[in-house]
Protein backbone atom coordinates (compact mmCIF):
# COMPACT_ATOMS: atom_id res chain seq x y z
CA UNK A 1 0.00 0.00 0.00
CA UNK A 2 2.80 2.66 1.17
CA UNK A 3 4.41 1.60 -2.22
CA UNK A 4 1.11 2.06 -4.30
CA UNK A 5 0.75 5.40 -3.26
CA UNK A 6 4.37 6.40 -3.89
CA UNK A 7 4.12 5.12 -7.56
CA UNK A 8 0.55 7.29 -7.31
CA UNK A 9 2.07 10.41 -6.11
CA UNK A 10 5.06 10.33 -8.60
CA UNK A 11 3.48 9.06 -11.47
CA UNK A 12 0.99 12.69 -10.92
CA UNK A 13 4.35 14.36 -11.46
CA UNK A 14 4.45 13.11 -15.19
CA UNK A 15 1.84 13.70 -17.21
CA UNK A 16 1.89 12.00 -20.61
CA UNK A 17 2.00 14.26 -23.35
CA UNK A 18 -1.88 14.59 -25.45
CA UNK A 19 -2.34 12.53 -28.36
CA UNK A 20 0.91 10.79 -28.56
CA UNK A 21 1.21 7.42 -28.99
CA UNK A 22 4.41 5.74 -28.18
CA UNK A 23 6.10 2.12 -29.25
CA UNK A 24 9.09 0.66 -28.37
CA UNK A 25 10.80 0.34 -31.49
CA UNK A 26 14.29 -1.51 -32.74
CA UNK A 27 15.54 1.74 -30.95
CA UNK A 28 13.78 1.79 -28.05
CA UNK A 29 11.45 5.17 -27.39
CA UNK A 30 12.37 8.04 -29.70
CA UNK A 31 10.89 11.59 -30.07
CA UNK A 32 11.10 15.21 -29.73
CA UNK A 33 13.01 15.97 -26.20
CA UNK A 34 10.45 18.20 -24.98
CA UNK A 35 7.21 15.47 -25.06
CA UNK A 36 9.77 12.60 -23.61
CA UNK A 37 10.11 13.19 -19.41
CA UNK A 38 6.58 10.91 -18.79
CA UNK A 39 7.83 8.27 -21.21
CA UNK A 40 11.28 8.08 -19.09
CA UNK A 41 10.01 7.90 -16.03
CA UNK A 42 7.62 4.84 -16.93
CA UNK A 43 10.62 3.25 -18.34
CA UNK A 44 12.37 4.10 -15.27
CA UNK A 45 9.58 1.89 -13.59
CA UNK A 46 10.24 -0.80 -16.11
CA UNK A 47 14.14 -1.10 -15.74
CA UNK A 48 13.39 -1.69 -11.78
CA UNK A 49 10.58 -4.38 -12.42
CA UNK A 50 13.13 -6.07 -14.74
CA UNK A 51 16.01 -5.93 -12.44
CA UNK A 52 13.76 -7.49 -9.75
CA UNK A 53 12.49 -9.94 -12.16
CA UNK A 54 15.72 -11.22 -13.47
CA UNK A 55 17.75 -10.40 -10.32
CA UNK A 56 19.99 -8.55 -12.00
CA UNK A 57 21.68 -5.18 -12.69
CA UNK A 58 19.72 -3.43 -15.80
CA UNK A 59 20.81 -0.26 -17.95
CA UNK A 60 18.71 2.77 -19.10
CA UNK A 61 20.44 4.81 -21.89
CA UNK A 62 19.18 8.18 -22.64
CA UNK A 63 19.76 8.76 -26.24
CA UNK A 64 18.42 9.25 -29.85
CA UNK A 65 21.73 8.48 -31.66
CA UNK A 66 22.35 9.66 -35.17
CA UNK A 67 19.21 11.66 -34.88
CA UNK A 68 18.99 15.81 -34.29
CA UNK A 69 20.05 17.29 -31.59
CA UNK A 70 16.33 18.22 -30.33
CA UNK A 71 15.55 14.60 -30.24
CA UNK A 72 15.93 12.41 -27.39
CA UNK A 73 15.28 8.28 -26.57
CA UNK A 74 15.53 5.97 -24.44
CA UNK A 75 16.17 2.45 -24.08
CA UNK A 76 16.69 -0.43 -21.97
CA UNK A 77 19.79 -3.07 -22.01
CA UNK A 78 19.14 -6.89 -20.29
CA UNK A 79 21.41 -8.09 -18.27
CA UNK A 80 24.13 -9.35 -20.83
CA UNK A 81 24.04 -5.96 -22.07
CA UNK A 82 21.51 -6.99 -24.95
CA UNK A 83 18.66 -5.35 -25.87
CA UNK A 84 15.81 -5.59 -23.94
CA UNK A 85 13.61 -8.82 -24.22
CA UNK A 86 11.24 -8.50 -27.04
CA UNK A 87 8.55 -10.18 -24.80
CA UNK A 88 8.72 -6.95 -22.55
CA UNK A 89 7.77 -4.44 -25.54
CA UNK A 90 4.45 -4.81 -25.27
CA UNK A 91 4.59 -3.70 -21.67
CA UNK A 92 7.00 -0.53 -22.33
CA UNK A 93 4.11 0.17 -24.72
CA UNK A 94 0.95 -0.24 -22.83
CA UNK A 95 3.03 2.00 -19.60
CA UNK A 96 4.28 4.70 -21.61
CA UNK A 97 0.34 5.21 -23.11
CA UNK A 98 -1.04 4.67 -19.98
CA UNK A 99 -3.12 7.55 -19.42
CA UNK A 100 -3.30 8.71 -15.68
CA UNK A 101 -1.32 7.78 -12.79
CA UNK A 102 -4.43 5.17 -11.87
CA UNK A 103 -4.48 3.34 -15.51
CA UNK A 104 -0.57 3.41 -14.72
CA UNK A 105 -1.05 1.31 -11.58
CA UNK A 106 -2.85 -1.06 -12.57
CA UNK A 107 -1.15 -2.18 -15.77
CA UNK A 108 2.05 -2.53 -13.55
CA UNK A 109 -0.06 -4.63 -10.70
CA UNK A 110 -1.26 -6.62 -13.60
CA UNK A 111 2.38 -7.21 -15.10
CA UNK A 112 3.50 -7.84 -11.60
CA UNK A 113 1.41 -10.99 -11.05
CA UNK A 114 0.99 -11.88 -14.93
CA UNK A 115 5.33 -11.97 -14.54
CA UNK A 116 5.30 -13.54 -11.16
CA UNK A 117 7.60 -10.18 -10.24
CA UNK A 118 8.84 -11.35 -6.30
CA UNK A 119 9.35 -7.82 -4.93
CA UNK A 120 10.07 -10.09 -1.05
CA UNK A 121 13.24 -11.92 -0.83
CA UNK A 122 15.59 -11.65 -3.36
CA UNK A 123 18.01 -8.84 -4.66
CA UNK A 124 16.65 -5.27 -5.07
CA UNK A 125 16.67 -3.63 -8.48
CA UNK A 126 19.81 -1.64 -9.30
CA UNK A 127 19.79 0.37 -12.65
CA UNK A 128 22.57 1.87 -14.18
CA UNK A 129 22.01 5.10 -16.05
CA UNK A 130 23.80 6.59 -18.74
CA UNK A 131 23.60 9.26 -21.21
CA UNK A 132 24.49 10.93 -24.12
CA UNK A 133 25.71 14.59 -24.77
CA UNK A 134 22.20 15.56 -25.87
CA UNK A 135 21.36 19.00 -23.43
CA UNK A 136 17.91 17.70 -22.88
CA UNK A 137 19.48 14.17 -21.59
CA UNK A 138 19.92 15.94 -18.07
CA UNK A 139 16.46 16.49 -17.10
CA UNK A 140 15.69 13.18 -18.74
CA UNK A 141 18.01 11.43 -16.37
CA UNK A 142 16.32 12.98 -13.56
CA UNK A 143 12.72 11.50 -14.93
CA UNK A 144 14.48 8.08 -15.31
CA UNK A 145 15.89 8.32 -11.59
CA UNK A 146 12.23 8.78 -10.05
CA UNK A 147 10.64 6.90 -12.27
CA UNK A 148 12.86 3.87 -10.91
CA UNK A 149 12.72 5.24 -7.11
CA UNK A 150 9.38 5.32 -6.95
CA UNK A 151 9.77 1.04 -6.74
CA UNK A 152 10.85 0.66 -2.75
CA UNK A 153 14.04 -0.33 -2.60
CA UNK A 154 15.22 0.33 -5.85
CA UNK A 155 18.68 1.99 -6.43
CA UNK A 156 19.76 4.29 -9.64
CA UNK A 157 23.38 4.01 -10.48
CA UNK A 158 24.50 7.19 -12.70
CA UNK A 159 27.47 6.83 -15.08
CA UNK A 160 27.10 10.40 -16.60
CA UNK A 161 27.78 11.09 -19.93
CA UNK A 162 28.86 7.84 -21.60
CA UNK A 163 29.00 6.15 -25.43
CA UNK A 164 25.05 3.73 -25.60
CA UNK A 165 28.02 0.61 -25.84
CA UNK A 166 30.11 1.75 -22.98
CA UNK A 167 26.60 1.23 -20.94
CA UNK A 168 25.88 -1.44 -21.99
CA UNK A 169 29.44 -2.98 -21.42
CA UNK A 170 29.34 -1.84 -17.87
CA UNK A 171 25.35 -3.85 -17.41
CA UNK A 172 27.04 -6.58 -18.89
CA UNK A 173 30.69 -6.61 -17.11
CA UNK A 174 28.93 -5.86 -13.41
CA UNK A 175 26.38 -8.60 -13.67
CA UNK A 176 29.36 -10.68 -14.52
CA UNK A 177 30.79 -10.05 -11.31
CA UNK A 178 34.07 -8.17 -13.69
CA UNK A 179 35.77 -4.69 -12.98
CA UNK A 180 32.79 -2.39 -14.93
CA UNK A 181 33.66 1.04 -14.53
CA UNK A 182 34.32 3.51 -17.25
CA UNK A 183 38.43 3.17 -16.63
CA UNK A 184 38.22 -0.89 -16.78
CA UNK A 185 36.33 -0.23 -20.24
CA UNK A 186 39.07 1.96 -21.29
CA UNK A 187 41.81 -0.35 -19.95
CA UNK A 188 40.54 -3.38 -21.26
CA UNK A 189 40.29 -1.84 -24.79
CA UNK A 190 44.20 -0.29 -24.53
CA UNK A 191 45.70 -2.97 -23.31
CA UNK A 192 43.91 -5.68 -25.89
CA UNK A 193 44.69 -3.21 -28.83
CA UNK A 194 48.14 -3.76 -27.99
CA UNK A 195 48.25 -6.98 -27.65
CA UNK A 196 46.77 -7.22 -31.10
CA UNK A 197 49.54 -4.78 -32.23
CA UNK A 198 52.54 -7.25 -30.29
CA UNK A 199 51.56 -10.20 -32.27
CA UNK A 200 51.49 -8.14 -35.61
CA UNK A 201 53.56 -10.67 -37.94
CA UNK A 202 57.55 -9.65 -38.48
CA UNK A 203 57.65 -6.69 -41.55
CA UNK A 204 53.63 -5.99 -42.07
CA UNK A 205 53.36 -3.25 -40.09
CA UNK A 206 54.69 -1.04 -42.14
CA UNK A 207 52.42 0.55 -45.05
CA UNK A 208 49.87 1.73 -42.01
CA UNK A 209 51.31 4.11 -39.94
CA UNK A 210 49.81 7.39 -41.22
CA UNK A 211 47.66 9.52 -38.86
CA UNK A 212 43.89 8.37 -39.58
CA UNK A 213 41.37 10.89 -38.90
CA UNK A 214 37.61 10.28 -36.92
CA UNK A 215 34.90 12.69 -37.36
CA UNK A 216 33.09 12.65 -34.20
CA UNK A 217 29.82 13.62 -35.43
CA UNK A 218 30.24 16.44 -32.00
CA UNK A 219 28.97 13.70 -29.85
CA UNK A 220 29.94 11.76 -26.81
CA UNK A 221 32.28 9.46 -29.01
CA UNK A 222 34.73 12.17 -29.33
CA UNK A 223 35.23 12.89 -25.57
CA UNK A 224 35.52 9.67 -24.88
CA UNK A 225 38.53 8.87 -27.73
CA UNK A 226 40.18 12.20 -26.70
CA UNK A 227 40.52 10.20 -23.07
CA UNK A 228 41.64 7.06 -25.13
CA UNK A 229 44.57 9.45 -27.07
CA UNK A 230 45.97 9.85 -23.64
CA UNK A 231 47.42 6.77 -22.96
CA UNK A 232 47.00 4.54 -26.27
CA UNK A 233 50.26 4.11 -28.38
CA UNK A 234 50.25 2.34 -31.72
CA UNK A 235 48.49 4.89 -33.35
CA UNK A 236 47.94 8.28 -34.79
CA UNK A 237 45.21 9.44 -34.96
CA UNK A 238 43.69 12.92 -34.99
CA UNK A 239 39.84 13.86 -33.70
CA UNK A 240 37.65 16.35 -35.42
CA UNK A 241 34.07 17.23 -35.33
CA UNK A 242 34.05 16.99 -30.93
CA UNK A 243 31.16 18.96 -30.07
CA UNK A 244 33.11 22.01 -29.04
CA UNK A 245 31.98 23.99 -31.84
CA UNK A 246 29.47 22.20 -34.42
CA UNK A 247 25.95 21.13 -33.37
CA UNK A 248 25.15 17.03 -32.95
CA UNK A 249 24.70 14.84 -36.16
CA UNK A 250 24.64 17.94 -37.88
CA UNK A 251 26.27 17.80 -41.10
CA UNK A 252 28.52 15.03 -39.49
CA UNK A 253 28.62 11.68 -38.29
CA UNK A 254 28.10 8.11 -40.00
CA UNK A 255 24.93 8.01 -40.53
CA UNK A 256 25.22 11.26 -42.76
CA UNK A 257 28.26 10.20 -44.30
CA UNK A 258 26.77 7.04 -44.88
CA UNK A 259 23.42 7.94 -46.72
CA UNK A 260 24.94 11.28 -48.01
CA UNK A 261 28.19 9.83 -49.23
CA UNK A 262 29.64 13.26 -49.06
CA UNK A 263 32.65 14.86 -46.82
CA UNK A 264 31.66 15.74 -42.93
CA UNK A 265 31.99 18.93 -41.70
CA UNK A 266 35.40 20.17 -41.00
CA UNK A 267 37.08 17.65 -43.54
CA UNK A 268 38.51 19.09 -47.35
CA UNK A 269 40.12 18.30 -50.46
CA UNK A 270 43.10 18.76 -47.89
CA UNK A 271 42.48 15.05 -46.89
CA UNK A 272 42.02 13.52 -49.66
CA UNK A 273 43.44 10.02 -49.97
CA UNK A 274 43.26 9.56 -46.02
CA UNK A 275 41.93 7.14 -43.75
CA UNK A 276 38.80 8.74 -42.06
CA UNK A 277 36.17 7.30 -40.08
CA UNK A 278 32.92 8.67 -38.78
CA UNK A 279 30.93 7.56 -35.38
CA UNK A 280 27.44 8.30 -35.12
CA UNK A 281 25.73 10.68 -32.44
CA UNK A 282 26.47 7.88 -29.16
CA UNK A 283 29.16 5.83 -31.20
CA UNK A 284 27.65 2.98 -31.53
CA UNK A 285 27.55 2.63 -35.31
CA UNK A 286 31.41 3.03 -37.41
CA UNK A 287 32.24 3.61 -41.00
CA UNK A 288 35.03 5.03 -43.45
CA UNK A 289 35.76 6.86 -45.81
CA UNK A 290 38.09 8.67 -47.49
CA UNK A 291 37.86 12.17 -49.59
CA UNK A 292 37.67 11.69 -53.64
CA UNK A 293 40.44 14.07 -55.36
CA UNK A 294 38.40 16.57 -57.57
CA UNK A 295 35.14 15.46 -56.71
CA UNK A 296 33.49 18.66 -54.80
CA UNK A 297 33.32 17.09 -51.73
CA UNK A 298 32.49 13.22 -52.76
CA UNK A 299 33.76 10.37 -50.64
CA UNK A 300 34.78 6.92 -51.43
CA UNK A 301 32.70 5.13 -48.40
CA UNK A 302 34.24 1.85 -46.51
CA UNK A 303 30.71 0.82 -45.04
CA UNK A 304 29.68 -1.67 -42.26
CA UNK A 305 29.77 -4.39 -44.75
CA UNK A 306 33.39 -3.99 -45.61
CA UNK A 307 34.01 -4.08 -41.68
CA UNK A 308 32.17 -7.46 -41.08
CA UNK A 309 34.16 -9.01 -44.50
CA UNK A 310 37.92 -7.29 -42.77
CA UNK A 311 36.58 -8.86 -39.05
CA UNK A 312 35.50 -12.32 -40.65
CA UNK A 313 38.34 -12.77 -43.05
CA UNK A 314 40.86 -11.92 -39.95
CA UNK A 315 39.20 -14.19 -37.65
CA UNK A 316 38.79 -17.29 -40.56
CA UNK A 317 42.08 -16.91 -40.98
CA UNK A 318 43.72 -17.00 -36.87
CA UNK A 319 40.87 -20.13 -37.23
CA UNK A 320 42.78 -21.56 -39.96
CA UNK A 321 46.21 -21.18 -38.56
CA UNK A 322 44.68 -22.91 -35.18
CA UNK A 323 43.05 -26.49 -37.15
CA UNK A 324 46.65 -26.70 -38.76
CA UNK A 325 47.70 -27.69 -35.56
CA UNK A 326 44.55 -29.72 -34.82
CA UNK A 327 45.38 -32.17 -37.55
CA UNK A 328 48.61 -32.73 -36.08
CA UNK A 329 48.07 -32.65 -32.24
CA UNK A 330 44.03 -34.46 -32.29
CA UNK A 331 44.05 -34.03 -28.03
CA UNK A 332 41.94 -31.06 -27.34
CA UNK A 333 40.78 -30.05 -30.93
CA UNK A 334 37.97 -27.64 -31.27
CA UNK A 335 36.18 -27.27 -34.89
CA UNK A 336 34.76 -23.59 -34.29
CA UNK A 337 31.40 -22.62 -36.24
CA UNK A 338 32.26 -19.13 -37.88
CA UNK A 339 29.22 -17.00 -39.22
CA UNK A 340 28.60 -13.76 -40.51
CA UNK A 341 24.90 -12.51 -40.11
CA UNK A 342 23.73 -9.47 -42.45
CA UNK A 343 20.59 -7.83 -43.67
CA UNK A 344 18.93 -7.27 -46.71
CA UNK A 345 20.86 -4.30 -46.86
CA UNK A 346 24.24 -5.85 -47.04
CA UNK A 347 25.40 -4.75 -50.50
CA UNK A 348 24.94 -7.91 -52.79
CA UNK A 349 29.03 -7.99 -53.86
CA UNK A 350 29.75 -8.23 -49.95
CA UNK A 351 27.07 -11.35 -49.44
CA UNK A 352 29.17 -12.85 -53.06
CA UNK A 353 32.53 -12.04 -51.68
CA UNK A 354 32.11 -13.69 -48.16
CA UNK A 355 30.62 -16.98 -49.46
CA UNK A 356 33.02 -17.13 -52.13
CA UNK A 357 35.45 -17.11 -49.04
CA UNK A 358 34.29 -19.57 -47.53
CA UNK A 359 32.03 -18.11 -44.98
CA UNK A 360 28.79 -19.18 -43.73
CA UNK A 361 26.23 -16.42 -44.44
CA UNK A 362 23.06 -15.92 -42.79
CA UNK A 363 20.25 -13.11 -43.58
CA UNK A 364 17.94 -11.59 -40.71
CA UNK A 365 15.38 -9.37 -40.62
CA UNK A 366 16.39 -5.46 -39.95
CA UNK A 367 17.18 -4.45 -36.34
CA UNK A 368 20.11 -5.12 -34.23
CA UNK A 369 18.20 -7.33 -32.00
CA UNK A 370 17.89 -9.94 -34.57
CA UNK A 371 21.17 -9.90 -35.37
CA UNK A 372 22.56 -10.24 -32.46
CA UNK A 373 20.57 -13.52 -31.65
CA UNK A 374 22.16 -14.44 -34.79
CA UNK A 375 25.52 -13.99 -34.24
CA UNK A 376 24.45 -15.57 -30.79
CA UNK A 377 24.66 -19.23 -32.50
CA UNK A 378 27.65 -19.32 -33.86
CA UNK A 379 31.04 -19.78 -31.93
CA UNK A 380 32.00 -17.03 -33.32
CA UNK A 381 29.55 -14.94 -35.02
CA UNK A 382 30.19 -11.17 -36.76
CA UNK A 383 27.56 -9.45 -37.59
CA UNK A 384 27.16 -5.97 -39.32
CA UNK A 385 24.08 -3.37 -40.70
CA UNK A 386 25.77 -1.51 -43.90
CA UNK A 387 25.09 1.37 -41.78
CA UNK A 388 27.71 0.63 -39.39
CA UNK A 389 26.21 -1.46 -36.62
CA UNK A 390 27.94 -4.56 -35.54
CA UNK A 391 30.13 -6.54 -33.33
CA UNK A 392 31.58 -10.19 -32.99
CA UNK A 393 30.24 -12.39 -30.62
CA UNK A 394 32.21 -15.24 -29.04
CA UNK A 395 30.53 -18.65 -27.12
CA UNK A 396 31.47 -19.39 -23.98
CA UNK A 397 32.30 -22.55 -24.94
CA UNK A 398 34.46 -21.35 -27.23
CA UNK A 399 36.24 -18.94 -24.96
CA UNK A 400 36.61 -21.44 -22.25
CA UNK A 401 38.69 -23.68 -25.12
CA UNK A 402 40.85 -21.17 -26.23
CA UNK A 403 41.80 -20.26 -22.89
CA UNK A 404 43.02 -24.11 -21.99
CA UNK A 405 44.24 -23.85 -25.48
CA UNK A 406 46.23 -20.62 -24.56
CA UNK A 407 47.90 -22.44 -21.64
CA UNK A 408 48.92 -25.55 -23.38
CA UNK A 409 50.36 -23.83 -25.99
CA UNK A 410 52.23 -21.61 -23.87
CA UNK A 411 54.00 -24.10 -22.57
CA UNK A 412 54.40 -26.83 -25.05
CA UNK A 413 54.74 -24.61 -28.35
CA UNK A 414 56.09 -21.11 -26.78
CA UNK A 415 56.80 -18.84 -30.16
CA UNK A 416 54.66 -20.59 -32.08
CA UNK A 417 52.55 -19.29 -34.73
CA UNK A 418 49.20 -21.40 -33.38
CA UNK A 419 49.76 -19.56 -30.10
CA UNK A 420 50.23 -16.63 -31.65
CA UNK A 421 46.62 -17.02 -33.39
CA UNK A 422 44.99 -18.09 -29.98
CA UNK A 423 45.94 -15.23 -28.38
CA UNK A 424 44.87 -12.83 -31.53
CA UNK A 425 41.57 -14.42 -30.99
CA UNK A 426 41.45 -14.07 -27.26
CA UNK A 427 42.12 -10.44 -27.48
CA UNK A 428 39.97 -9.67 -30.25
CA UNK A 429 36.85 -11.41 -28.03
CA UNK A 430 38.36 -8.83 -25.08
CA UNK A 431 38.78 -5.65 -27.54
CA UNK A 432 35.52 -5.86 -29.09
CA UNK A 433 32.21 -5.46 -27.35
CA UNK A 434 30.36 -8.50 -26.49
CA UNK A 435 27.21 -6.33 -26.01
CA UNK A 436 26.49 -4.00 -28.72
CA UNK A 437 28.19 -3.12 -31.52
CA UNK A 438 30.74 0.01 -30.35
CA UNK A 439 32.30 2.05 -33.05
CA UNK A 440 34.98 2.72 -30.14
CA UNK A 441 36.25 -0.76 -29.75
CA UNK A 442 35.40 -1.58 -33.91
CA UNK A 443 37.95 1.46 -34.48
CA UNK A 444 40.81 0.16 -32.71
CA UNK A 445 39.93 -3.45 -34.27
CA UNK A 446 40.10 -1.96 -37.79
CA UNK A 447 43.46 -0.24 -37.44
CA UNK A 448 45.12 -3.21 -36.12
CA UNK A 449 43.74 -5.37 -38.76
CA UNK A 450 44.78 -2.97 -41.21
CA UNK A 451 48.17 -2.45 -39.30
CA UNK A 452 48.40 -6.73 -39.20
CA UNK A 453 47.76 -7.22 -43.04
CA UNK A 454 49.69 -4.28 -43.87
CA UNK A 455 46.58 -2.64 -45.84
CA UNK A 456 46.18 0.65 -46.42
CA UNK A 457 42.15 1.96 -46.65
CA UNK A 458 42.38 1.83 -51.08
CA UNK A 459 43.56 -2.08 -50.22
CA UNK A 460 40.72 -2.93 -47.70
CA UNK A 461 38.37 -1.09 -50.15
CA UNK A 462 39.41 -3.20 -52.77
CA UNK A 463 37.83 -6.27 -51.50
CA UNK A 464 35.25 -5.81 -53.59
CA UNK A 465 33.59 -3.47 -55.52
CA UNK A 466 30.06 -2.23 -54.21
CA UNK A 467 27.20 -2.94 -56.53
CA UNK A 468 25.08 0.84 -57.42
CA UNK A 469 22.65 0.63 -55.01
CA UNK A 470 19.26 3.35 -54.45
CA UNK A 471 17.43 3.37 -51.30
CA UNK A 472 13.93 5.40 -50.86
CA UNK A 473 11.13 6.14 -48.43
CA UNK A 474 7.82 6.56 -49.16
CA UNK A 475 4.92 7.53 -46.97
CA UNK A 476 2.10 5.87 -47.38
CA UNK A 477 -1.37 5.91 -44.85
CA UNK A 478 -0.80 2.64 -43.23
CA UNK A 479 2.77 1.09 -43.48
CA UNK A 480 1.12 -2.33 -41.55
CA UNK A 481 -0.08 -2.99 -44.96
CA UNK A 482 3.26 -4.48 -46.08
CA UNK A 483 4.09 -7.84 -44.84
CA UNK A 484 7.14 -9.22 -45.83
CA UNK A 485 9.07 -12.69 -45.16
CA UNK A 486 12.32 -14.29 -45.54
CA UNK A 487 14.57 -11.96 -43.68
CA UNK A 488 12.42 -8.95 -45.39
CA UNK A 489 13.34 -10.02 -48.58
CA UNK A 490 9.65 -11.08 -49.75
CA UNK A 491 6.65 -9.23 -49.40
CA UNK A 492 3.55 -11.15 -48.93
CA UNK A 493 0.98 -8.57 -48.52
CA UNK A 494 -0.87 -6.91 -50.19
CA UNK A 495 -1.37 -9.44 -52.68
CA UNK A 496 0.79 -9.10 -56.23
CA UNK A 497 3.01 -6.82 -55.09
CA UNK A 498 6.25 -9.35 -55.03
CA UNK A 499 5.48 -10.66 -58.56
CA UNK A 500 4.97 -6.71 -59.74
CA UNK A 501 9.00 -6.64 -58.37
CA UNK A 502 9.76 -9.84 -59.52
CA UNK A 503 8.94 -8.46 -63.01
CA UNK A 504 10.47 -5.19 -62.79
CA UNK A 505 13.99 -6.40 -61.58
CA UNK A 506 14.52 -8.89 -63.95
CA UNK A 507 14.63 -6.17 -66.57
CA UNK A 508 18.08 -5.14 -64.38
CA UNK A 509 21.55 -6.89 -64.90
CA UNK A 510 22.27 -7.79 -61.36
CA UNK A 511 19.07 -6.31 -60.14
CA UNK A 512 17.67 -6.87 -56.41
CA UNK A 513 15.17 -5.42 -54.89
CA UNK A 514 12.77 -5.04 -51.53
CA UNK A 515 10.58 -2.77 -49.97
CA UNK A 516 9.81 -3.22 -45.93
CA UNK A 517 7.83 -0.97 -43.49
CA UNK A 518 10.48 0.99 -41.56
CA UNK A 519 10.34 -0.01 -38.08
CA UNK A 520 11.50 3.67 -36.63
CA UNK A 521 9.94 5.58 -39.32
CA UNK A 522 5.88 6.10 -40.71
CA UNK A 523 7.21 5.04 -44.37
CA UNK A 524 7.63 2.08 -46.39
CA UNK A 525 11.56 1.80 -47.83
CA UNK A 526 12.41 0.83 -51.20
CA UNK A 527 16.17 -0.63 -51.39
CA UNK A 528 17.08 -1.68 -55.16
CA UNK A 529 20.70 -2.76 -56.56
CA UNK A 530 21.85 -3.43 -60.19
CA UNK A 531 25.12 -3.68 -61.90
CA UNK A 532 24.87 0.62 -62.92
CA UNK A 533 23.74 3.33 -60.95
CA UNK A 534 20.89 4.48 -63.62
CA UNK A 535 19.66 0.94 -62.95
CA UNK A 536 19.45 0.70 -59.74
CA UNK A 537 18.10 4.44 -59.33
CA UNK A 538 15.34 3.58 -61.90
CA UNK A 539 14.46 0.20 -60.32
CA UNK A 540 14.15 1.60 -56.86
CA UNK A 541 11.45 4.66 -58.26
CA UNK A 542 9.61 1.92 -60.48
CA UNK A 543 9.01 -0.28 -57.44
CA UNK A 544 8.15 2.92 -55.22
CA UNK A 545 5.50 3.27 -57.51
CA UNK A 546 4.12 0.31 -56.86
CA UNK A 547 3.71 1.09 -53.03
CA UNK A 548 1.37 4.08 -53.90
P1 LIG B 1 14.23 1.11 -40.01
O1 LIG B 1 13.62 2.46 -39.82
O2 LIG B 1 13.44 -0.04 -39.49
O3 LIG B 1 14.66 0.92 -41.45
C1 LIG B 1 16.62 2.01 -39.13
C2 LIG B 1 17.80 1.44 -39.86
C3 LIG B 1 18.25 0.15 -39.17
C4 LIG B 1 18.52 0.38 -37.70
C5 LIG B 1 17.33 1.08 -37.06
C6 LIG B 1 17.53 1.38 -35.59
C7 LIG B 1 18.18 1.47 -42.29
C8 LIG B 1 17.66 1.11 -43.62
N1 LIG B 1 17.43 1.12 -41.24
O4 LIG B 1 15.58 1.06 -39.13
O5 LIG B 1 19.37 -0.37 -39.82
O6 LIG B 1 19.71 1.10 -37.51
O7 LIG B 1 16.97 2.26 -37.78
O8 LIG B 1 18.19 2.57 -35.36
O9 LIG B 1 19.27 2.06 -42.16
ZN1 LIG C 1 23.72 5.21 -32.56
Amino acid sequence: HQQQSILLDSAARFPPPQGVKFSYGTSGFRAEASILESTVYRVGILAALRSIKTQAVIGLMITASHNHVSDNGVKIADPGGEMLSQQWEPFADSLANASDPEHLLQLILEFVKKENIQFEGGKGAEVLLGRDTRPSGESLLEAAKQGIRSIVGAVAVDMGVVTTPQLHWMVRATNKGEKASEHDYFDQLISSFRCLLDLIPQGAQSSNKEKMIVDAANGVGGLKLEVIKKSIHGLNFEVRNTGKEGVLNDGVGADFVQKEKVTPYGFSTADVGMRCASLDGDADRLVYFTVLPNSSGKIELVDGDKILSLFALFIKEQLSILEEANNKKVNNSYEAHLGVVQTAYANGASTDYLKQAGLEVVLTPTGVKYLHEKAADFDIGVYFEANGHGTILFSSNFLSWLDVRVNELGSTAKGSEQLKAALRLLAVSKLINQAVGDALSGLFLVEAILQHMGWSIHKWNELYNDLPSRQLKVKVVDRTAVVTANAETEVVSPPGIQEAINVLTAKYPRGRCFIRPSGTEDVVRVYAEASRQQAADDLASSVAKLTD
